[in-house]
Order: structure tokens, then sequence, then C-alpha cells
């Protein structure tokens, strides 16, 4: 693979096109900003420790079947990324009071939310990424009604394993900001970085394990990464991950989602019914479909399992002894990338992981273990109705 043209160049990446069309390479800069971009700092090694903490996360979430864009690290500050068409929207998940929420709403930080809370930013440097609501979202042709249940559905899974992905690593995740794009099929996709750039982390003390410290000047934030990512490295890396088979419970019924297990098919249908739905509906434009009520359905967001068979708990009620609350913006803009085939893993050792995935005749793919998008999409197309899962899907981490 060669690198080719610079496409574009951000606050914290450079995108280049490379010699694989749908591929593109990206760089992480050494560079850190806040107040979007107003204050601007150059930080010696932040770059390729940034590239290597969200390549170990990004692993892990194509592992637990997220669609995403990341196909993998080729260097310190390098990775490949697939090249989709970016959603000029951010996504913060909450599960802390903490940042602008506090400040909006007069509130301490730490309060434990008991629902996360999702929130849309409209992604504009111009216009300072103002806070938007879904009817904005709408009005704006952003995506259409079917696209956003999609992103909010991905959004409580990413969070359900990034909580327990940072647990494991003695974090509490307090709120991160998702970007999501379409791929070539119009599926909804996972980008952008997932750093201490845009997660809040809280260790057992309150301390600050993120940006914050940059954007609150409370110290140096090269260590405090380095520690991310040494810890990732020894503690979250080497975890194999095991998806199992359960029998599949016949009394289980849509509308118990704390059954174990139920969450998984929950998705996968709605995954599925996103794809139908996407499919038969490109072309149909936002504002057409957004007369269409949204139905929103939550999916575990109980917090106590991270989908990698962890038990997670945010517990860090305290309020934070720091109150200081910075506004949010963004970072990098337009195209990045996608990941359109992250392959079907039954057995792979690739990065050490162990992935095993078993299912009863016929044989079919669990939400965990991820079909590629386009076998997805085809899937979809062929049924006309949302086929009905026939594994139970438990997943477990071993060391
Ligand atoms: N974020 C938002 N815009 C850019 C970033 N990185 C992230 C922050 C924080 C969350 O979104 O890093 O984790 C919420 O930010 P805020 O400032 O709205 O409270
Ligand atoms: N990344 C944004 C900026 O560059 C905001 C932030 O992270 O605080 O300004």
């Amino acid at each position: 693979m060669e690198k080719k043209a610079l496409r574009y160049e951000g606050k914290a990446k450079k995108l280049y096109e490379t010699d694989e069309e749908g591929t593109l390479w990206v760089e992480y800069l050494d560079q850190a900003t806040a107040l979007n971009g107003a204050r601007k700092e150059e930080i010696p090694g932040k770059g390729a420790l940034n590239n290597q903490i969200s390549s170990i996360i990004y692993e892990k979430l194509n592992e637990a079947g997220i669609s995403t864009h990341f196909i993998r690290q080729v260097s310190d500050t390098e990775q490949l990324n697939r090249d989709i068409t970016m959603i000029p929207m951010e996504v913060v998940l909450r599960n802390v009071v903490a940042g602008s929420f506090a400040k909006r709403f007069g509130l301490e930080e730490g309060a434990e939310l008991k629902e996360p809370i999702i929130e849309f930013y409209y992604k504009s440097d111009a216009l300072d990424d103002p806070f938007i609501n879904e009817d904005h979202i709408a009005y704006l042709g952003l995506v259409n009604t079917f696209e956003l249940m999609s992103i909010k559905n991905e959004t409580r899974k990413i969070n359900t394993l990034l909580k327990g992905l940072w647990q494991q690593i003695g974090l509490t995740l307090v709120d991160f900001k998702l970007e999501f794009g379409k791929n070539n099929l119009g599926l909804v996709t996972l980008a952008d970085e997932i750093t201490p750039d845009t997660c809040r982390l809280w260790d057992k003390d309150g301390k600050h394990m993120d940006k914050d410290v940059f954007r609150r000047d409370l110290g140096d934030i090269i260590p405090v990464y380095e520690t991310i990512l040494k810890d990732l490295k020894e503690k979250v890396v080497p975890k194999r991950f095991v998806v199992e088979e359960t029998p599949q419970s016949s009394s289980a019924h849509p509308s118990a989602p704390d059954f174990p297990g139920l969450s998984n098919i929950f998705t996968g249908l709605q995954d599925e019914l996103s794809a139908i739905v996407n499919s038969a509906f490109a072309g149909l434009s936002a504002n057409a479909l957004s007369a269409t009520s949204a139905t929103d359905t939550p999916t575990s967001t109980s917090g106590e399992d991270d989908g990698l068979g962890q038990s997670v708990k945010v517990t860090n009620t305290k309020p934070h002894p720091s109150s200081a609350a910075t506004a949010s913006s963004s970072t990098s803009k337009t195209t990045t990338t996608a990941n359109a085939a992250s392959d079907v893993k039954t057995e792979d050792e690739t990065l050490g992981q162990s992935v095993k995935v078993t299912t009863s005749k016929p044989k079919t793919t669990s939400s965990a273990a991820t079909k590629s998008a386009a076998t997805k999409a085809t899937t979809a197309a062929k049924s006309a109705a949302p086929r009905k899962p026939r594994v139970n899907v438990k997943t477990k981490t071993t060391e």
C-alpha cells in the first residue's frame, strides 16, 4: 500500500489517499486544540499516543461486531481507515454530569446519570458546533430517521463496550464524542478517533485522565496519555475475546430488555431492519423521511454488561473536585473512513484474540460476530421481514 496525495488536514490528523481505492492513510498529529481550535499547541508525542490508543480501541470494537472505519495500524503515528462519507454531526453520550452539560444546566460535575444521555452537535467550525436536536437533524438533512435510530443504537452499544474497556484499566467513562459516516452501501459506520481527546475519563480518585488536563490547564497530558497506552497494552490487548453459544430461550420476549443475550438479538434485529430500510430508502431525502416518527429502542443501557462479558458499573457519584466546564467543539472534518468489511471472525488469532462464534443450524452469525456490511445488506435486501435470530450470544473475556 502506498501513501498518495494529501486529501485533508484537520486539527489532529492528516488524511492521505492511497493506491487502493476506498482506503485512506491517516497520520495523527502532535497537535492539541481547544475552544474549537482557538487555542492550539504542539505537543510532541501526542500523535503517536493517540494513534496507538485509538487503534487498540477500534480493534476491540471491530471484534465486538461494530461497523467501523478502522482497518489497521501501520506505524506509531499512522493507520489505515476506510474512506467513508462523513456525517457532519458529533454524537455525545454522557454517563456522568460533566463538561458543557454541567455548565448548560448549572450542575456540579460528578453525578452519575440514571440513563445515558445522547446529544447531537452540528459540525461546523464557523458556527462553533451548535447543539442540535432530532428535528434540526431532519431539517438539515444530516441523516434520515432510520439512520438516526441506527446511530443511537450503535452509540449505546459502543458505550457499553467502552465502559467495560476503560474499566479494565480503572477508569470511569464519564462521556465521549463519536462521529459516524456512511459507507458505500449507505450503512452507518463509526469513524474518527476514540482517544482521551474524545472521551472524559476519571480515575478512582476523580483525577482527569483525558484532554481536560490540557483544556483546563491541569498539567502535561503526555504522561497521562502514556499511562493510558501502557495500561491498555498490558490489560486490554492481551484479553482473549470468546463468544459462546447459549441455548435460545423460547420464553424470551422482546419487551424484556434485561434478559441475558436479548440485547444482542434486539440490536441484531435493529441492525438488519436499518439495513433493509437504508437500502430501500436510499435516495430518499431526509426531509421526506422526517415525517415518520423515530422509534428509539434502548439497547443494553443498564451498564451491567460491557458486551465483553465484564460486569460494568459506573459508581462515581461524588461531585468531581474540579468544576470548570469547557465547551466542546470538533476535531476532524469531512471524509475519513469505514469498515465495510469487519470480517467474520471465528477463530481469530490476530492481536492475540481468540474469537469463537458458535451458531445453531442453519448457520447464521451473531451480532457479536460481524458480517461484512455487503453481506448484511444483501441478506437484508433478500428478506422481506427481519429474520428471527437463531442464536443467543454470550460474550466472555478471558486472559
Ligand atoms: N468532545 C466533544 N467535542 C470534541 C470532543 N472531543 C468530547 C469531549 C467530552 C465529550 O465530547 O472530549 O468527552 C463532551 O464534551 P463537552 O465539552 O460537551 O462536555
Ligand atoms: N477538539 C476541539 C477543539 O479543537 C474541542 C475540544 O476537544 O475541546 O477545539
